[in-house]
C-alpha cells in the first residue's frame, strides 16, 4: 500500500522541463569540480518536519493531511511512518535522512520503555535502509519537548535531569551507530536561559562541557567513529541559547577540549537569527577547520522567527556553495533540509514540491559557485586586495618577525600611506550577477 501511488521516481528533465515533479538542475550524476552532484550535496530529508510536522502553530491546530498517519503514538503507526518515509525518500532520490529519537519512535512511560521502542523502530529503519540504500546522515536526541527538560537537559538546574539526558543520549548514540550514522548532532534544545536572576551560567556551561566530553568517551568505548556536530542557534526556545553562533560554539569547544571530535552543523535560519549571514557562519566555521554539515533552510526576514522554509533563493544557495567549495566540501556532512512546508501547503504532494525545489536550488547554486571559481575573477580580486601581505613588510608581520618597535620605525619612514584602493563592492556585486 503505497502512500504516493501516483508518483514514481522524480526524473531529471533539464532546465527546459515544465514538469513540476521533475528536477531541472539536480542531475545526481553530473560532475562539477571532479565530483558528482550527489557526492557534493549529500541531500538529506529530516524526519521531524517531513514525517512529524502537522502544520500546527501557536495560533492553531495542525492542517497537514497525512492519510497514512492515524495520529496515535502506537508502534504500528510509527512503523507505518517509517515505510512512508522511505517510499518518499526513494522516490525523491535523497541519499540520506536524519532523525531525533522521539521522531521515529514513541516515548514510553520510562526511559527503559522508550529505549525498547527505539530499538524496535531501529530494526525497521535498518531494514528500509538495506532495501533502498538510503543512509543515515545523523541521529540526535530530543532533549527539549518533554516537560522534564523545561530548565534544559545538560544545563538543567536538576542533576537527575542531566543524568536522564545522559541515558537518553547514550541510547540515541548507540542507535545512530547501529544504523551506520555518519554523524551525531547536538542542537542545544533548551540549553540556555530565560532569566539571569535564577541562572548560574558558569555552572550550566561547565555541565554542558562535561556532558559532551562524556559523549566522546562513550563513543570511544563503543567504537563510534562518526563526527559529532554542534548546531549553533542564538535563541528559540530560550531567550539566550549557549550555542549562540559559530564563534561562540568554537570558543566553547576549545575551552572544554572538544575540538578534535566536534565540528559544526550550520543552519541558515539560525545564522540570520544570530544577526549573521549564512556565508558568515560558514566561512567562520570553515577557516577554523570546523565546518561539518549544513541544515539547509531559510527564514523570512520580515518575520524574524525560525520559520524553517525550504531554500529557493539562488543567491543564498550560490553563496552557501561558494563557501563550502572554498573549504573543501562537507566531508561526512551533507545538505540536510531542516525545513517544513507551510501550514497552507497541507497536501502530501507538497512535500515533493518543497524538496524538489530545495534540491534544484542547491544544484544550481553549486553550478553557479563552480562557475565563479572557474572564472577566478572574484578570488583574483581578493588575492590582489591583500597583495601587500604577500611580500615586504606584510609578509614579515605575518611571519611574526615584526614588533611595535620595528613597525613604528617603519611607519615613521613611510610618511603617509598612499596605496589604499577601492573595495569595489558594487563592481563585485555586478560581477556575481553575471553568473546567475
Ligand atoms: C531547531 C533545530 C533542530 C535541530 C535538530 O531549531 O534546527 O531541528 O536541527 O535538533
Ligand atoms: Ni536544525
Ligand atoms: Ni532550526
Amino acid at each position: 500500500m503505497a502512500a504516493f501511488p501516483e508518483i514514481s521516481r522524480i526524473p531529471f528533465e533539464g532546465p527546459g522541463s515544465d514538469n513540476p515533479l521533475a528536477f531541472r538542475w539536480y542531475d545526481e550524476n553530473e560532475v562539477v569540480e571532479g565530483r558528482t552532484m550527489k557526492e557534493h550535496l549529500r541531500f538529506s530529508v529530516v524526519y521531524w518536519h517531513t514525517m512529524r510536522g502537522t502544520g500546527s502553530d501557536p495560533f492553531g491546530w495542525g492542517t497537514a493531511v497525512r492519510p497514512w498517519d492515524d495520529g496515535s503514538e502506537s508502534l504500528e503507526n510509527a512503523i507505518r511512518r517509517v515505510r512512508v518515509a522511505f517510499e518518499f525518500m526513494e522516490k525523491l532520490g535523497a541519499p540520506y535522512y536524519a532523525f531525533h529519537d522521539r521522531d521515529v519512535a514513541p516515548e514510553g512511560a520510562t526511559l527503559a520503555e522508550s529505549n525498547r521502542n527505539l530499538d524496535k523502530i531501529a530494526e525497521v529503519l535498518a531494514e528500509e535502509q538495506q532495501r533502498t540504500g538510503i543512509k543515515l546522515l545523523w541521529g540526535t536526541a530530543n532533549l527539549f519537548s518533554n516537560p522534564r527538560f523545561m530548565h534544559g537537559a545538560a544545563t538543567s538546574c536538576n542533576a537527575d535531569v542531566f543524568a536522564y539526558a545522559a541515558g537518553q543520549v547514550k541510547h540515541a548514540l548507540e542507535t545512530t551507530q547501529r544504523l551506520g550514522g555518519e554523524n551525531y548532532v547536538f542542537w542545544g534544545g533548551r540549553e540556555g536561559y530565560q532569566c539571569l536572576y535564577n541562572t548560574d551560567m558558569k555552572r550550566e556551561i561547565d555541565h554542558l562541557g562535561r556532558f559532551l566530553q562524556m559523549a566522546v568517551e562513550h563513543a570511544d568505548r563503543i567504537g563510534f567513529r562518526g563526527t559529532f556536530l554542534i548546531e549553533p542557534k542564538p535563541k528559540e526556545p530560550t531567550k539566550h541559547q549557549y550555542d549562540s553562533d559559530a564563534a561562540a560554539c568554537i570558543n566553547f569547544l576549545r575551552a572544554y577540549g572538544l575540538t578534535e571530535r566536534f565540528k559544526l552543523n550550520i543552519e541558515t535560519n539560525h545564522a540570520t537569527l544570530a544577526g549573521h549571514s549564512m556565508m558568515h557562519e560558514l566561512d567562520y566555521a570553515g577557516f577554523q577547520g570546523m565546518l561539518g554539515s549544513i541544515d539547509a533552510n531559510t527564514g523570512d526576514l520580515l518575520l524574524g522567527w525560525d520559520t524553517d522554509q525550504f531554500p529557493t533563493d539562488l543567491y543564498l544557495t550560490a553563496q552557501t556553495m561558494l563557501v563550502i567549495l572554498k573549504h573543501g566540501g562537507l566531508g561526512s556532512g551533507g545538505v540536510n533540509f531542516d525545513a517544513k512546508v507551510r501550514r497552507e501547503s497541507f497536501e502530501p504532494i507538497d512535500l515533493f514540491h518543497a524538496h524538489i525545489g530545495g534540491m534544484d536550488a542547491f544544484a544550481r547554486g553549486l553550478k553557479i559557485a563552480a562557475a565563479i571559481r572557474r572564472d577566478g575573477k572574484l578570488a583574483g580580486f581578493v588575492k590582489d586586495r591583500y597583495a601587500s601581505w604577500d611580500s615586504g613588510i606584510g609578509a614579515k608581520i605575518e611571519h611574526g618577525s615584526e614588533s611595535f618597535e620595528s613597525l613604528s620605525k617603519y611607519a615613521l619612514e613611510l610618511g603617509e600611506v598612499r596605496t589604499n584602493r577601492s573595495g569595489r563592492q558594487e563592481m563585485l556585486e555586478n560581477l556575481i550577477n553575471t553568473y546567475l
